[in-house]
């Protein structure tokens, strides 16, 4: 694909990847219109999307589009084929034991919300405990408060303390707790939860685990054999695939017992006007037509990033970030939130004084993208006393120049306001 040795920045720092190489694989690096360079820095949001996944989808589109699963003619049994490569894959690149533990989705929120009803409306009642965490995605946090809502369950809460890590989250687990449902990496403070503690916990009550792997799959090598996780769910978009698709990853015997999430065409087996029957897992849980393209492209992103290597790319965004904390702490009037020993390329801050929706807006005229909001996830927010932060997320495709340009134009944006 790409020659990914070992670069010298200017910088004076040696990065694992050459991320001029893997810049040209990445069309929006190369298309926009300025003689700036983009400097992206909101991966944790949304990835870039390399060229060889684009193809992957046009190819589809252009070449074989089908519907998948019920076509008796040459493209049709392409499109299925190809759909269910991805899915073996992306069970690879987790290892998972069986594909069938691989249902797609639109997302990380679909993939949560589909185990808070399929899961949660069948196997929670008055009194059991659901636990979460202070630092959830509202996208773990609000599924929960529903399915607490409607059966009468207790949401429990693993608070964080000031440096981005939780408190005693031992604590917590009791013989009423019947699901952990956990953020893997927070994407505000970039912390890296201990499931290695986390999960042995559940286990010891009897509780089902539930990961929200949005933030680290992406980023590091996740194995859902070596965690021992139920659930585990991430977003395509986030890991350069394409938007509109995600992964439930649920252990098959945990799958099989669920009742369906939505229904409709292909999750059945048999229909008659008076009752149905399921498909197999997965298919049980994907009703309708599915984002059939988008599940190819994911494929073809983990192809990408397997050649690379996780290992490789953890390295990189390492170096990155421990630089950007260096350089973004030199700046007096700037607080980072959070200090976690074990992070991820997560940087959120703000700067004395300015709202960081100005600060995003002064950095965007020198061509530096980055987050400013509550990032879903504003009782983080409210527990840090602000409304909103600023944040720069790094991926395998940023390099220390990004983080001096990002350094540049902050102290720009503070001489412009002051
Ligand atoms: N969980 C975590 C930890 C996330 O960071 C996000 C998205 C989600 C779940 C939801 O993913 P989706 O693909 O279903 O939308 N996080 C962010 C963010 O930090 N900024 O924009 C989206």
């Amino acid at each position: 694909m790409h020659d990914t040795s070992t670069i010298e920045s200017s910088a004076t720092q040696l990065l694992p990847l050459n991320v001029v190489n893997i810049r040209d694989d990445f069309p929006i690096f190369q298309n926009l219109s300025t003689d700036e360079p983009f400097t992206y820095l909101d991966s944790a949001a949304t990835s870039q999307t390399p060229r060889q996944v684009v193809e992957a989808v046009n190819e589809y589109y252009s070449e074989y589009n089908a519907n998948v699963h019920r076509a008796i003619y040459a493209v049709g049994e392409k499109a299925t084929k190809v759909y269910e490569l991805a899915r073996e894959k992306i069970s690879r690149f987790i290892g998972a034991e069986e594909t069938r533990s691989v249902v797609f989705t639109r997302g990380t929120t679909e993939a949560i919300n589909l185990v808070a009803y399929a899961w949660g409306r069948h196997n929670l009642k008055k009194g059991d405990e659901i636990l979460i965490t202070e630092m959830e995605h509202h996208s773990n946090l609000v599924p929960w408060q529903l399915a607490a809502r409607d059966t009468g369950a207790i949401l429990k809460i693993i608070p964080f303390r000031a440096d981005g890590i939780l408190e005693d989250a031992e604590t917590y687990f009791n013989e009423n707790t019947k699901i952990v449902s956990m953020i893997h990496q927070s994407n505000v403070f970039g912390t890296v939860n201990p499931l290695d503690k986390i999960i042995p916990l559940a286990k010891n009550v009897g509780a089902v685990t539930l990961i929200d792997a949005a933030q680290s799959v992406p980023h590091f090598p996740v194995d859902v054999s070596f965690l021992e996780c139920d659930f585990l769910a991430f977003s395509g978009h986030k890991m350069l695939g394409p938007t509109g698709v995600g992964v439930l990853y649920g252990k098959p015997a945990l799958l099989e017992k669920m009742e369906p999430f939505l229904a409709g065409g292909e999750m059945i087996q048999t229909v008659t006007l008076e009752k149905s029957t399921w498909n197999d897992v997965p298919w049980k849980f994907e009703a309708g037509t599915p984002n059939i393209a988008q599940a190819i492209g994911l494929g073809s992103a983990v192809d990408y990033l397997s050649e690379i290597g996780m290992d490789t790319i953890h390295d990189h965004e390492t170096t990155v970030t421990k630089y950007a904390l260096e350089k973004l702490n030199e700046i007096e009037e700037l607080t980072i939130y959070g200090n976690p020993p074990e992070r991820g390329g997560v940087v959120t801050f703000n700067v004395q004084d300015i709202h960081p929706h100005d600060l995003a807006q002064l950095l965007d005229r020198d061509n530096v993208a980055i987050r400013a909001g509550h990032h879903c996830a504003q009782p983080v927010m409210e527990k840090l006393d602000v409304t909103a932060t600023a944040r720069a997320s790094f991926y395998l495709y940023n390099d220390l120049e990004d983080v001096d340009r990002l350094v540049a134009a902050v102290k720009k944006s503070m001489d412009f306001l002051r």
